[in-house]
């Protein structure tokens, strides 16, 4: 299971998401406020949208779309 964590108010984060509904990839969101950012955001940069999948993160939303492109998208049989 992918965990998003994102803004409320966030186009890198929306950008992320909108791929993953697109594609049909299952995520859940954990909102993340800017005072409060849990460790996954703080030892990724500080910024989001991150993911955690399987317990790796990986932060920055080109990156994301990469990684979920790599590993996420169904492939040809
Ligand atoms: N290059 C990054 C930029 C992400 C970014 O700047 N996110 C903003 C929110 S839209 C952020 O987390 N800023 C840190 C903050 O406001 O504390 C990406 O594409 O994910």
């Amino acid at each position: 299971m992918i965990i998003l964590y994102r803004f409320l108010h966030c186009s890198y984060c929306d950008y992320v998401q909108e791929f993953m509904d697109e594609h049909a990839i299952i995520y859940e969101v954990v909102l993340v406020l800017k005072d409060k950012k849990p460790q996954e955001v703080l030892s990724t940069g500080g910024t989001v949208p991150v993911i955690k999948d399987n317990g790796k993160l990986i932060s920055d939303s080109s990156k994301i779309i990469a990684y979920l492109r790599s590993n996420h998208l169904a492939k040809p049989a």
